[in-house]
């Protein structure tokens, strides 16, 4: 069976789902669209998905428009490697941190990065309105890290001993902020990420660790790897 992932490269719900097919070591054919050139409104993929998001997985004739669906059919379709735990406590410990990575970790996010991916990569001007609301989210994003530091403590994955739909929704999250960092420094600075990876020494070994599991390299946004 062909597994057709459609995505937009950068976009962390396609990223997530991607990672969980990686964690699971199951082949899907990744099909990109153009956010730039809007794709994902043209007549054919709303007729995928009425609402214009990404991803969405075609799958023998099933079509799904949600990432974490996605992630819950892929564990019922190949069980080995659960992504949603392999006990009681897990996989009630892996949806607190998937809902919670939905509900403040990605917004939070997007409240610094697309500001600053859209920018020229400068200091904004301390005294603008801008910078003040720039700074605000940039307050907000540094509670969710730090919450996400404490969480994960010293373990090796956020919940049990393997990978899971935690580990994929928070990664693409921390992993577009670390894009972030490198291709804005300035920026980034200015707004006191500087110094992530000493502040966040636990995320930082985990996104180390998380990179070099099989297949996640290949998830990384493909305008990305062209620009590096
Ligand atoms: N709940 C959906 C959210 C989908 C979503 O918001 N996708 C974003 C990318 S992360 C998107 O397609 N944005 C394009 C747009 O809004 O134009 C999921 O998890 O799949």
């Amino acid at each position: 069976m062909t597994i057709i992932l459609h995505t937009i490269s950068g976009a962390p719900c396609g990223w997530r789902a991607m990672l969980g097919f990686a964690f699971k070591g199951v082949d899907y054919e990744a099909h990109y669209l153009q956010g730039s050139k809007r794709e994902h409104e043209t007549p054919a993929f709303l007729q995928l998905n009425p609402r214009a998001k990404v991803p969405v997985m075609e799958a023998d004739g099933l079509v799904l428009r949600d990432s974490i669906a996605i992630l819950a059919w892929l564990d019922s379709f190949h069980p080995e490697r659960p992504l949603f735990g392999a006990t009681t406590a897990e996989t009630a410990a892996v949806w607190q941190i998937v809902l919670e990575c939905c509900e403040y970790l990605q917004p939070a996010t997007n409240g610094v990065v697309f500001p600053v991916f859209a920018g020229d990569g400068c200091a904004l001007a301390p005294d603008s309105q801008e910078a003040g609301e720039l700074h605000s989210a940039a307050e907000t994003l540094n509670g969710e890290c730090a919450f996400l530091e404490t969480t994960l403590g010293d373990k090796t994955f956020l919940c049990g001993p393997a990978p899971s739909a935690a580990d994929a929704v928070a990664y693409a999250e921390i992993g577009r902020i670390q894009r972030a960092i490198e291709t804005k420094p300035d920026a980034m600075a200015s707004l006191g990420y500087d110094r992530f990876d000493h502040n966040y020494p636990h995320l930082a070994a985990w996104r180390i660790r998380i990179s070099r599991l099989p297949g996640v390299a290949a998830t990384a946004p493909v305008h990305w790897r062209v620009s590096a």
